[in-house]
């Protein structure tokens, strides 16, 4: 299997995340892709290439504008205001207070954008989501070019990114991107898996009003976890997308039985519903060992479950989103990517 795989990663190297009450060092790290990579390299999975620029045409196809607006300023716009820490939003648009757009000071226009406060934004943010985002777009030529599968080994990672929300560690939604441009060159129909420990919220609000792609989450049930304010079973879609978002909460401490029966529930509607492709929004932060997360799967489970989704015999890709135990996340990612090619 081909990676996709862009240095510029290493241009999100922010210094803080809001956690606890504390600024830590962020969980999602620069070395979670070089464990992938000696991972990659270890098991002779395949070839590692860089992605093609594509401009900001594919993230354009699924963000507002004025949000990546917001995105390629917020940066200077913030150290323009004389902070000297990183871009952190202390206040939003609550239940209570109703504007409609973003107001024009930076300290508003963050809260305005942001889902969630522990995102630090830093110098470089924006242009490691682009290059993410042209992970993403190049790996799925690579699948819609004929290839059984691909891996778009993304970072940051996408699938609390919407419309026109950042948060939980996502800017660009790169495994949105890869499902409009399946659509864009022609597949009928696309499903999203989504197998990260979180709900996948980002991807639910961009298709969830639509017919053409459908939208499967496994994850933490949101009563206990993060994003808590998305991914119950009773969101099966909108309007036109009615029945066509699944969600599977699961209470905190699922081992893999009840997860592997989760995951057959959904392959059975991706089945059911006809799919010409399939992406899986790859996170692995369901491992026993994650230092954020509550699932207990083990790294024989990644490989088992990678070929249970091969089964569906859908040209597949994977993007990577999350995944923070770091000495095992290339393991547990590739294990899957194995098991899938093994089937
Ligand atoms: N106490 C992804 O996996 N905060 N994002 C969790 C836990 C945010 C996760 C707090 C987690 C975001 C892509
Ligand atoms: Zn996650």
């Amino acid at each position: 299997m081909r990676t996709i795989h862009s240095e510029k990663h290493r241009l999100r190297a922010p210094q803080t995340e809001l956690s606890g009450g504390r600024l830590v060092r962020p969980f999602e790290c620069p070395e979670r892709v070089e464990h992938i990579l000696a991972s990659i390299a270890q098991t002779g999975l395949g070839p590692v290439e860089p992605p093609v620029a594509h401009g900001l045409g594919p993230a354009r196809a699924i963000h507002a504008p004025d949000y990546l607006d917001f995105l390629a300023t917020v940066w200077e716009r913030w150290t323009a205001a004389g902070y000297e820490g990183e871009a952190l939003p202390t206040v939003w648009p609550s239940r209570r207070m109703g504007r409609k757009g973003a107001p024009k000071a930076i300290d508003g226009a963050i809260g305005w954008y942001a889902l969630a406060g522990e995102t630090a934004i830093c110098g470089g943010t924006w242009e490691a989501a682009q290059a993410a985002a042209d992970v993403a777009a190049t790996a799925t030529d690579i699948v819609l070019g004929g290839a059984r599968a691909a891996f778009a080994l993304c970072r940051p990672p996408g699938h609390h990114a919407a419309q026109d929300m950042y948060g939980g560690y996502c800017f660009i939604n790169n495994a949105a991107v890869a499902a409009q441009r399946m659509r864009d060159a022609g597949a009928a129909r696309v499903a999203v898996l989504d197998v990260d420990f979180h709900h996948g919220n980002g991807t639910q609000a961009i298709f969830e009003d639509r017919a053409d792609v459908l939208f499967l989450s496994l994850h933490g049930d949101p009563a206990h976890e993060f994003p808590h304010f998305l991914g119950g079973a009773d969101e099966t879609g909108v309007g036109a997308g009615e029945g066509f978002t699944a969600n599977y909460p699961l209470p905190p401490g699922t081992g893999y039985a009840a997860w592997a029966e989760a995951l057959e529930a959904a392959l059975a509607r991706v089945a059911a519903f006809g799919a010409d492709a399939l992406v899986v929004s790859l996170g692995v932060d369901t491992f026993k060992g994650d230092p954020i997360s509550s699932f207990r799967l083990e790294s024989a489970d990644f490989a088992d479950y990678g070929a249970r989704i091969a089964r569906l015999g859908l040209p597949t890709l994977f993007v990577m989103e999350g995944g923070y135990a770091v000495a095992e996340i290339g393991v547990n990612v590739v294990n899957v990517l194995t098991g899938f090619e093994g089937a």
